[in-house]
């Protein structure tokens, strides 16, 4: 297994670049170790600040966002970017790895499931776990957050939708709706509902997590996005999916998420199926609360990247260990 990491400070709160240094402070190198994977951290994709970056069609950011995303530097008379995230998670992948990117915002997911796309011999189905459905186009948000747009820009049926960017080519769009699968929404924009229904992505909110259970809801999804098991998976998990009781520390936390009990068991299925490839997990921001509650979110993700890496809450043998000592 490897593992990747990189940083956004691209968003209006800041903090969330101190994400990938709050997890990996959690020890989860050596739980990684422990379980018998083998890691290795490729450090961090940093953004190389285009300054000043002002808003087109309502986007922030997004010329630093595409830069380090997907496209080479020296489009924007940049030098120094040595690598962008697509062609980061693309060496990973290619290297048969699965591969954790640690956010950062949302936005990642536009480099980290292109990259995927890119290198996977198979098609790649997304579940995205998130308390919003980050399926905005430019046009529809309110906001004129990247991280809340990342999925319209992989989506091919919402390709038209978008406005013209000039000197910017977002990769071809490259999911299309049937291998998209919400899990956890419960901040939904009315005009992000609509796209939803017209793409016909499925969606489990957290009204179907209740109606149906975790379980089933987990089955479901898997089945949505991999019918016939020949697919790899990307898990894009924000971990504002994650009730804020348990995950204070984010951006846009929600009330009434998902327990940490559920996020677990969602990611030790998907671990099961053995079709994981790639794993995001992002909108941590250690600055939105005391330290205690930063760690407490630490925690949470690290939790969840663990069951995804195949930590069984009953328990795992040690590699190799096959007897109790005897003397
Ligand atoms: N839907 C809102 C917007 O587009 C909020 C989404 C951004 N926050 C997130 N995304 N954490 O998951 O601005
Ligand atoms: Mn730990
Ligand atoms: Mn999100
Ligand atoms: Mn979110």
């Amino acid at each position: 297994m490897r593992t990747i990491c990189r940083e956004s400070a691209l968003q209006p709160k800041l903090g969330v670049e101190t994400g990938p240094a709050a997890i990996r402070e959690t020890g989860i190198f050596k739980a990684l170790a422990q379980l018998g994977r083998d890691v290795r951290d490729y450090g961090d994709v940093r953004p190389d600040l285009i300054d000043p970056d002002p808003p087109l069609h309502g986007m922030r950011n997004w010329r630093n966002i595409h830069s380090y995303n997907l496209k080479a530097s020296h489009r924007y008379g940049i030098d120094n970017v040595d690598i962008t995230l697509a062609d980061r998670v693309k060496q990973v992948i290619e290297d048969g790895k699965l591969c954790v990117t640690l956010g950062g915002d949302h936005s990642i997911a536009l480099g980290t499931v292109y990259g995927h796309v890119l290198a996977s011999k198979k098609s790649v189905g997304v579940i995205w776990v998130d308390a919003h459905a980050d399926i905005n186009t430019p046009l529809s948000s309110l906001s004129g957050n990247v991280h809340g747009m990342s999925l319209s820009f992989l989506c091919e049926e919402l390709e038209d939708y978008h406005p013209p960017i000039p000197s910017w080519e977002w990769p071809d769009p490259c999911l299309t709706a049937d291998r998209i699968v919400f899990i956890g929404l419960r901040d939904v924009d009315p005009l992000e509902r609509l796209a939803i229904d017209k793409t016909g992505v499925k969606a489990y909110s957290m009204h179907e997590v209740e109606q149906l259970g975790i379980r089933e809801v987990a089955r479901r999804a898997i089945e949505d996005i991999n019918p016939n098991g020949d697919r790899a998976i990307h898990v894009s998990f924000d971990i504002d999916a994650i009730d804020p009781v348990v995950a204070p520390c984010t951006g846009t936390p929600v009330p009434g998420g998902l327990s940490l009990r559920e996020g677990e068991y969602l990611m030790e299925v998907i671990h099961e199926t053995g079709a994981l490839e790639a794993l995001d997990m992002v909108e941590v921001n250690p600055l939105l609360g005391s330290g205690e509650e930063a760690e407490k979110t630490a925690q949470a993700a690290e939790l969840l990247i663990l069951a995804a890496c195949g930590r069984y809450r009953g328990g795992n043998v040690p590699l190799g260990v096959t007897d109790l000592p005897l003397s």
